[in-house]
């Protein structure tokens, strides 16, 4: 599993804090951290912390690479303050969001190209966050043809069918399995497909046990990767062993201390 580190987001106190009073240690430390934790990608999102999310995007990125070579994931709904990330970005990235609308597309999908970057994108259209299973598999075949289009290769798309809260609707964890199954079925070789994690379990009261068991269902669907708490080193162990029943690695008695490394 490719493991997107959730934690560098604005919508964290500590993190809104130190953008706001430029404290680079404390973004250090959570990039270290997260990357010692398996972290393969550090989701990068400066939330509603700053007036100008350019430039603090860009002073995020900054204080992530003065710490790790880690990959980035630039996590912004604005095409702007992605555009200002990459203009820093020194190692592998990721574009993380973009929408299914044509006009979205043809402009993320030739940014992604141009940077060589892996780009998220997710099965909303202009009519919003689909609520049943076609509508989501309809979009991410948009989402593929497009990319066919424009030269971005399926191993640098990731395909996100959006996980709403578990105790909003109890239907869409199920459905989101079916659609993961059927996007996989889409084109050979498939997309990503990836899911931000904590989503599911926003307002319950047992988080950490809901985003590990659904992380295991969705990896049998097919998920590839997910936005995640990395410092939840049983649910860090779940995805590895989810990986070795797979077969994505090869099973020893020392597997997980193997893919901890
Ligand atoms: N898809 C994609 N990108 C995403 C998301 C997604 N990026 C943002 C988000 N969703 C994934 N990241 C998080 C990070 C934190 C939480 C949920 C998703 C979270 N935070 C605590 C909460 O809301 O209760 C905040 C706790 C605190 O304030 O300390 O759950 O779906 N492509």
């Amino acid at each position: 599993m490719i493991a997107v580190a959730e934690r560098i987001n604005g919508m964290f106190k500590d993190v809104k804090k130190a953008i706001q009073k430029k404290d680079a240690a404390v973004i250090q430390d959570l990039a270290r951290k997260q990357t010692e934790a398996g972290a393969k990608f550090l989701d990068c999102n400066v939330g509603t912390a700053a007036a100008d999310q350019q430039s603090a995007m860009q002073w995020l990125v900054e204080a992530i690479q003065s710490a790790v070579k880690t990959p980035i994931a630039l996590d912004s709904q604005k095409i702007d303050v992605i555009k200002a990330g990459l203009a820093v970005c020194k190692n592998e990235v990721m574009i993380n969001s973009c929408k299914a609308d044509e006009d979205q597309l043809d402009k993320y999908m030739p940014l992604a190209v141009q940077h060589n970057a892996s780009l998220v994108a997710l099965t909303i259209n202009a009519q919003g966050v689909p609520q049943n299973i076609d509508t989501r598999v309809e979009i991410a075949a948009t989402i593929v043809s497009k990319a066919m289009e424009h030269g971005l290769p399926m191993d640098k798309l990731y395909i996100d069918p959006i996980i709403l809260p578990v105790n909003c609707d109890q239907k869409q964890p199920d459905y989101l399995l079916q659609v993961m199954r059927q996007v996989k079925l889409l084109c050979d070789p498939p997309p990503h497909l990836i899911v931000g994690l904590s989503n599911i379990s926003q307002g319950t009261s047992q988080r950490e046990l809901i985003n590990r068991v659904f992380l295991v269902m969705a990896m049998g669907a097919g998920l590839d990767a997910a936005i995640l708490d990395v410092f939840d080193t049983e649910m860090m162990d779940d995805a590895i062993t989810s990986d070795m029943l797979l077969n994505r690695m090869i099973y020893s008695d020392s597997f997980l201390k193997a893919a901890r490394m």
